[in-house]
């Protein structure tokens, strides 16, 4: 039930801090939106960054975009912030005397890619330059979150949803991402200056729709042993060595407690 979270609430019950602002990458006041979707634009591939590709804006959400390559297929959305340096208005790659490039995976010979830019661009809707963000805000000079600190984060492995987090631990410049309620499937390091966390109320202000927390308990660390066999890290989990000869380790077949999906998702 989105809308019913409320921060405020959360951080009295849990007695956390909400890390501040001056933390974040990201500016003050969320980047105004006002590209519209069939929008298109040249954007970095993703899987392949040293590519700029043709990309169309397929949908919107507070101060982000969710953005297809053109000549792709529908399985590889991606989501940047309006204000992000890896989008730029058509014509931009070639004014730098670069070429725009088939996404990595483009669907037809790569023979047919001169064609296939022309036809795409020929009356399309180029997002205008004015509503792209002249720069990114400036990186924070180091990194200054603290473990427990409180944020909302991007879900990298459900890239639409935005979730409540803690700071789980630091790494030099990087920072561990922990979703709160979800027993650390999700969790990733990122650095410090992501684009991808932002300061508790980032949501609240952009109108996107901020994920209420999961409802799995996490298991305190003291009770190692009991977090034998959860399923959320199976690497972690080596297979039993005792009860059953080798050759036959593993799970009996047909007793899965878990149903083990092809994803992460839980
Ligand atoms: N697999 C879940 C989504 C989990 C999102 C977790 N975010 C931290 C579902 O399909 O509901």
């Amino acid at each position: 039930q989105a809308g019913h979270f409320s921060w405020e609430k959360y951080l009295k019950e849990t007695g956390a801090t909400a890390a501040p602002s001056s933390c974040f990458k990201q500016s003050l006041t969320p980047p105004v939106n006002e590209f519209k979707v069939g929008m298109k634009l040249e954007a970095q591939d993703p899987r392949n960054t040293t590519s700029t590709c043709i990309a169309t804006v397929v949908g919107l959400t507070g101060s982000r975009l969710r953005l297809r390559l053109d000549g792709s297929d529908n399985k590889n959305d991606f989501w940047r912030l309006v204000d992000s340096s890896e989008i730029q208005p058509i014509g931009s790659c070639e004014k730098s005397g670069g070429m725009l490039q088939p996404p990595l995976g483009f669907r037809l010979n790569a023979s047919s890619w001169p064609m296939f830019l022309l036809k795409t661009l020929n009356g399309a809707e180029m997002a205008p330059s004015r509503i792209f963000h002249k720069q990114e805000p400036p990186s924070p000079e180091q990194n200054s979150f603290q473990v427990g600190m409180k944020l909302e984060a991007v879900d990298r492995k459900n890239p639409h949803f935005i979730c409540p987090a803690t700071v789980g631990a630091l790494r030099g410049v990087e920072v561990l991402v922990t979703f709160d309620g979800w027993r650390g499937a999700f969790d990733y390091y990122c650095r410090y200056d992501s684009r991808d966390i932002f300061p508790v109320g980032w949501c609240a202000l952009t109108g996107d729709n901020l994920q209420p927390p999961g409802t799995k308990a996490v298991l305190p660390k003291s009770l190692g042993p009991l977090t034998e066999g959860s399923v959320e890290n199976p690497a972690m989990n080596p297979t039993p060595t005792v009860g059953r000869p080798p050759g036959q380790r593993g799970r009996k077949p047909g007793r899965r407690k878990t149903k083990i999906t092809g994803s992460w998702s839980q």
